[in-house]
């Protein structure tokens, strides 16, 4: 079901709405009357490289697919997002794929996309919903175990004892969520090792640098080590704790999540300690899915798909950053 007509109000305001949250990539053939699926993707934003590499893996893996993608990106509100996902529907796009930034509060947009019969796919983060039918799959990492496999590092690492500051990511978001509870599940037979401080520094480098100059003012010396729900707030926070006159992963020990290119950099630079692995790299299992379901074989997939992922050591880095694809 490509799309047939494509009223011009309705162009008009989606390209105004594109203008204002920032989107590229909309389709030529809008309008056009040939048979190639237009798959819409609802992305978060462009905070960090994180985000970036999985934007660049679902245009990739939709253009190897030959499908027309539409994409949209939020800025980090919810409320972009929602708008552009309506707006999709409103359009009639044959799928949506959406990266919802915060869990909550998509049920009606989701409800509106199932009356039109437009099947969405939930990929990266994920949505709490009393209504599972509303989306047919979702596909992410296994952020929970990501945060266990952090606060398990950390504490071997430590022997044991240590004061710990967190920079967690966006409020509501499921990866802030679980990292921030798997975290305290591996350390919860740990007493030596206590979580001084834990503030969200929105899953962005100057944030996180900004909340670690903060900590560092207010618990200078007393801090052991740094726990951050991503690998962009860690480099924020390596550059607060060298303007403060500390060696970041030696004064002050440093974990992260992602793997991206930065991180093993500041490993292989002797600056981050360890980042648990989060592959951004989902465009294609996205892909796979949106075909399983377009050609009538949505029952084959999985209600839940997880990523699972490896930890790297700054003892690693030298040797693996070469083969790092993100
Ligand atoms: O860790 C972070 C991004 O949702 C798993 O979001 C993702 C997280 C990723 O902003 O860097």
């Amino acid at each position: 079901m490509s799309m047939k007509s494509f009223p011009l109000i309705q162009l008009t305001f989606l390209s105004a709405l594109m203008l204002i949250v920032g989107c590229g990539g909309s389709s030529d053939n809008a309008g056009g009357d040939d048979d190639t699926p237009v798959i819409a993707f609802v992305q978060t934003g462009a905070d960090n490289d994180w985000r970036n590499a999985h934007t660049v893996s679902v245009k990739e893996a939709a253009a190897d697919k030959g499908y027309d993608l539409r994409f949209a990106e939020g800025q980090s509100k919810q409320e972009n997002q929602i708008k552009a996902f309506s707006s999709f529907v409103n359009q009639g796009v044959d799928a949506i794929i959406l990266a919802p930034i915060v869990e909550t509060g998509w049920d009606n947009v989701l409800e509106k996309a199932k009356k039109r019969n437009i099947p969405v796919v939930i990929l990266d983060r994920k949505v709490k919903t009393d209504d599972e039918s509303l989306y047919v799959t979702y596909i992410g990492a296994d952020t929970y175990t990501e945060g266990k496999k952090a606060g398990k590092w950390l504490a071997e690492k430590m022997g044991g004892q240590a004061k710990v500051v967190e920079l967690q990511g966006n409020p509501g978001a499921s990866p802030t969520i679980n990292r921030f509870n798997g975290f305290r599940e591996a350390i919860a037979d740990q007493s030596g090792i206590e979580i001084i401080a834990s503030q969200s520094g929105e899953f962005r480098r100057s944030k996180g640098k900004e909340v670690m100059e903060a900590f560092l003012k207010k618990y200078g010396d007393d801090i052991d080590a740094v726990y951050a729900h991503n690998d962009d707030m860690a480099i924020g926070a390596i550059q607060a704790i060298e303007d403060a006159g500390m060696k970041p992963a030696e004064d002050i020990v440093i974990v992260s999540v992602d793997g991206v290119r930065a991180a093993f950099e500041a490993m292989v630079d002797g600056k981050l300690n360890c980042t648990v692995e989060c592959n951004p790299l989902q465009g294609p299992l996205a892909m796979e899915a949106v075909e399983k379901i377009l050609s009538g074989q949505a029952d084959q997939l999985d209600k839940v798909t997880l990523i699972e992922d490896s930890v790297f050591e700054m003892e690693q880095a030298a040797d693996v950053i070469e083969s790092r694809k993100y």
